[in-house]
Parts: structure tokens; C-alpha cells; sequence
């Protein structure tokens, strides 16, 4: 098929319509108006204050960062949703299931100790309940960008993807599920490779405790908590729209902040 006639073209350009849509929602403009006093006005307006024609692009891109916070700014701990994180569940055998990857070798799993192997960060992020309520705690984990460098998502091409470029040729979504598949989340690809979401292990300096999604969960401060996923049992890259528990239920795909 020729690059012209690709649909997936102008469903990426719906996309951004439903990012702008998604902007006019009760929530963003509430989250818009909660956003902390840096430099006289709240930053996202800040940002829209300062005109130029990237604008749009670049508050949908990978490069538009969520705040990050300093250890002084730490709220307690809060715990919401059990969805998929059954009694019947065993962390010590646990391991990632991973599919939809460019070499096209069947699925793969890894170990929690391989994952901790690679390269990790720390980040202190905000995660917005679609309830109402937030909380600001401490992640460590790898960065998903990190992880699909080394684990890479299949392309239409079938080439290597190149994972800093525009994405057209890259499958559009990741799929993530418990290991009993009862709760689960579908990632646009930018999303995903965002700098600051990560697969998490770590919560306030403590391994995962069960409640908070050990021994994985997704952490991606740039969606509301719905789409932060804990126990993480199977990532698949996939260019069918995946799944999503809470989308099922009438929230926005996208749940974007
Ligand atoms: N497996 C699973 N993950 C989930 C949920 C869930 O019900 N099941 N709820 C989500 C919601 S709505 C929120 S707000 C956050 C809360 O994360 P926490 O309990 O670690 O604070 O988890 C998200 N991840
Ligand atoms: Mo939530």
C-alpha cells in the first residue's frame, strides 16, 4: 500500500482531533485550573501563552513533560481499584509476557530480574484519580522508551523501527493485561514511549507491595490513573486498537490529563 493511501494517516490525524476534543473535557480544564503557579500563570497556559506554530504538535508529542516533583512534596500513600489483582497469583513466578515484537520471534518472558537489570530511573510524579483526588509518590522502574529499544515493537515495514521518528511506521498501540486478563489498559504508541512513563517495581523506596501491583505496574503520569496499570502480566505492540477496561465503561480511550 502506498504511503498516500495509508489510512493509518488520517486516523493520526484524528487522533490529534481527539486530543483537542479531549482538551474541552470537564477534567482537563479541571486539572488545567489545579495546575501549581510557575511563572505568574499556570504552566499549561504559560505554555498556550507562548504562540508559535509547534503548539499543537508539541503538546501531544513526547516531548510535553509532566511536572516532577522533590521528596518534600510526597503525599501519603493511597490505594484504589483491585480490578485483576485476584488472590490466585503467585509474584515469585511471575514473568512478563511480551509479544508484538519486530523480529517477529513469538512471544517472549522475562524475569523481574532481568527487567531490573536494565538501565532504571526515579521520578516523583503526580497520578490524577478520574475520582477527583491525586497523590504525589515516588516510582522506580525502567522507562518504557529504554525498554522498547531493547525489547523493539513490530513495524508495518518490517524493518527496525525507529523509535525517535515520527512512528508512521511503527504499530500504533501497546496492550497491557493482569495475568488473569481482568483488568486492562490500551497505550497510544507516543504515549508509551513518552520519557516518563516506566515499568515500575518500585513505590516510595519499597518493592511494589501487592495493592500497588507487584511485581510490575505502569506508571504514566501524562494519563489519568485508570491507564496506570498494576500487575502487569502480558505487553503486547499491536496496531489494533486494544482493549481497555475503563474505556469499556465509557471513559475516554485516550485518558489523557
Ligand atoms: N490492575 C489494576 N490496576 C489499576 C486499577 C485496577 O483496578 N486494577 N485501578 C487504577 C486506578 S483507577 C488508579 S487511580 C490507580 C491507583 O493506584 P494505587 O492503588 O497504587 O494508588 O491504579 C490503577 N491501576
Ligand atoms: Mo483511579
Amino acid at each position: 500500500m502506498s504511503r498516500r493511501a495509508d489510512p493509518r494517516i488520517l486516523s493520526r490525524r484524528s487522533f490529534v482531533w481527539a486530543g483537542i476534543a479531549a482538551l474541552g473535557t470537564w477534567g482537563s480544564l479541571r486539572w488545567l485550573f489545579t495546575r501549581r503557579l510557575d511563572g505568574g500563570a499556570q504552566w499549561p497556559v504559560r505554555r498556550a501563552l507562548e504562540v508559535n506554530e509547534g503548539f499543537w504538535g508539541d503538546l501531544f508529542s513526547r516531548k510535553h513533560k509532566v511536572p516532577e516533583y522533590t521528596a518534600d512534596k510526597l503525599t501519603p500513600e493511597r490505594e484504589n481499584g483491585d480490578e485483576g489483582l485476584g488472590d490466585d497469583f503467585d509474584p515469585t513466578t511471575w514473568k512478563l509476557k511480551v509479544d508484538g515484537l519486530s523480529n517477529q520471534d513469538g512471544p517472549i518472558e522475562l524475569t523481574l530480574a532481568e527487567l531490573q537489570a536494565m538501565p532504571h530511573t526515579e521520578m516523583i510524579t503526580e497520578l490524577f484519580c478520574i475520582e477527583g483526588w491525586s497523590i504525589v509518590q515516588k516510582w522506580k522502574g525502567v522507562r518504557f522508551v529504554d525498554f522498547a529499544r531493547k525489547y523493539p515493537p513490530m513495524t508495518l515495514s518490517g524493518d527496525p523501527p525507529d523509535l525517535d521518528g515520527d512512528l508512521e511506521d511503527v504499530v500504533r498501540y501497546v496492550s497491557l493485561k493482569t495475568p488473569d486478563e481482568g483488568y486492562y489498559v490500551g497505550l497510544d504508541m507516543p504515549s508509551a514511549l513518552h520519557e516518563q512513563t516506566l515499568l515500575c517495581w518500585e513505590m516510595n523506596d519499597k518493592p511494589l507491595a501487592m495493592e500497588h501491583g507487584a511485581p510490575l505496574r505502569l506508571v504514566v503520569p501524562t494519563k489519568y490513573g485508570i491507564k496506570n496499570i498494576k500487575r502487569i502480566g502480558s505487553l503486547t505492540y499491536t496496531d489494533q486498537r486494544p482493549r481497555d477496561f475503563w474505556a469499556e465503561q465509557g471513559y475516554d480511550w485516550f485518558a489523557g490529563l
